[in-house]
């Protein structure tokens, strides 16, 4: 691993360890699910591996189990939030063109209102 992408730990691996306060949804022994402390929409919640893996470029066959439980338990909290019937998005987003602002994965569920068009459309 090259310097520029030396692993250090985030604010999210405090939060999952509850050395820093969140709105925590959700917690088992693979990932943890707490709400966006800026959100975008009436619901809108992170859901994380609770092993620090930076960005989806760096997922590995060991992490499948992690990466699967961020499904599950998106579709639990959909439920949970009463939002599942009208839908929502999940977005990853990775890296610099990504636009990832937390260098540890995180899955974004919005949703409770129309999300709007996928992307904003380029000129
Ligand atoms: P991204 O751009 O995909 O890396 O999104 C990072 C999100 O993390 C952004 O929507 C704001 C959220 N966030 C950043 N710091 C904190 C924090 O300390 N607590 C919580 N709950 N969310 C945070």
């Amino acid at each position: 691993m090259s310097e520029d992408r030396k692993i250090e730990e985030t604010i999210f691996s405090k939060i999952i360890r509850k050395e820093l306060p969140s709105d925590m949804l959700y917690q088992d022994e693979l990932v943890t699910a707490f709400r966006d402390i800026t959100p975008r929409l009436p619901t809108h919640v992170l859901i994380v591996p609770n092993r620090h893996i930076p960005t989806v470029d760096d997922v590995t066959a060991d992490d499948e189990a992690a990466m699967g439980r961020m499904l599950t338990v998106a579709r639990k909290i959909a439920r949970d939030e009463g939002i599942e019937a009208n839908g929502y998005r999940l977005i990853i987003n990775c890296r610099e063109h990504g636009r990832q602002e937390v260098p540890h994965i995180h899955m974004h569920l919005l949703g409770g209102a129309d999300v709007g068009p996928m992307l904003a459309k380029r000129d």
